[in-house]
């Protein structure tokens, strides 16, 4: 594990559509962590919300702007915004939702947590981990894609789905991010396998996950067939992987 500094600090968030999330999410952000960075990462929401992360920008320097022409999905837009990081000094990098659902509060204890990782998850499924006012459905969608990425995968993490996570530069950089094309919560599932696969640490740290207030879900059936379709893949691959090892002894 990389001993090194955790300063400075960028919170990627990916917008569309969050016009009325982005301003309390980013003020709540700063009153728990005032030297954090923040890069919004727009694809050109319709409701305007790139303008208003524009606004923003204006009076902060600490936040920042990256506009993205069209709705290209959540993994995309990470991977646009880890690029935009490492050009940079930063030492951690964040990925958290604009919709509220991950509490800014919660990210102090998970930059503690890196002192002893490389990546730290925010979990929903750990002790002291919470669900708020999340519909069975999807509680059901979320534990179900879970117990599958660990059965398919062997992966140890009891959230391995979650989009609330710190980062250690080394892993980002590490990982062969060009290569990564799974979009939806599949995205979070290939980033934190790489990561393990690499040998890194991965530590989970247990969060308070709220259903947004305000605003639409962009889940959707395909987000959901994509990541069973994908950790099927890559399972079958781990099996087959074992399989030509046994044999080869
Ligand atoms: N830039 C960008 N951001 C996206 C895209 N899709 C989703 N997001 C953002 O990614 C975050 C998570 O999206 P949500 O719609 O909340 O999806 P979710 O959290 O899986 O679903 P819910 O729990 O139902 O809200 C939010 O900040 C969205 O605005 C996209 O295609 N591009
Ligand atoms: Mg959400």
């Amino acid at each position: 594990m990389d001993q090194g500094r955790l300063e400075p600090v960028l919170v990627v968030i990916p917008t569309y559509n969050e016009r009325e999330n982005l301003e309390p999410i980013v003020t709540r952000l700063h009153a728990a962590l005032p030297t954090a960075h923040v890069l919004v990462v727009d694809d050109g929401s319709p409701d305007g919300t790139g303008d208003l992360a524009d606004k923003l920008a204006a009076s902060d320097d600490r936040v920042n702007v990256l506009h993205r022409t069209e709705k290209a999905g959540l993994g995309a837009a990470y991977i646009a915004g880890f690029g935009w990081a490492l050009e940079r000094d930063y030492a951690v990098v964040v990925e958290m939702d604009a919709d509220g659902s991950h509490a800014p509060e919660d990210l102090p204890r998970m930059l503690d947590a890196l002192g002893d990782a490389d990546l730290v998850l925010g979990s929903r499924y750990v002790p002291g981990g919470k669900v708020v006012n999340w519909p069975w459905h999807r509680q059901f969608i979320s534990r179900g894609g879970n117990v599958y990425a660990r059965l398919a995968l062997g992966a140890k993490p009891r959230d391995i789905t979650g989009g609330f996570r710190a980062f250690r530069r080394a892993v980002l950089e590490k990982l062969k991010l060009h290569t990564v094309a799974s979009q939806g919560y599949c995205f979070q599932i290939d980033l934190a396998w790489r990561t393990i696969e690499a040998g890194f640490t991965v530590v989970e740290v247990p969060i308070t996950f709220t259903e947004r207030e305000r605003g639409e879900s962009k889940m959707s059936g395909s987000i959901v067939r994509e990541a069973y379709l994908r950790v099927t893949k890559w399972g079958l691959r781990r099996r087959g992987t074992q399989l030509v090892k046994l044999f080869k002894r």
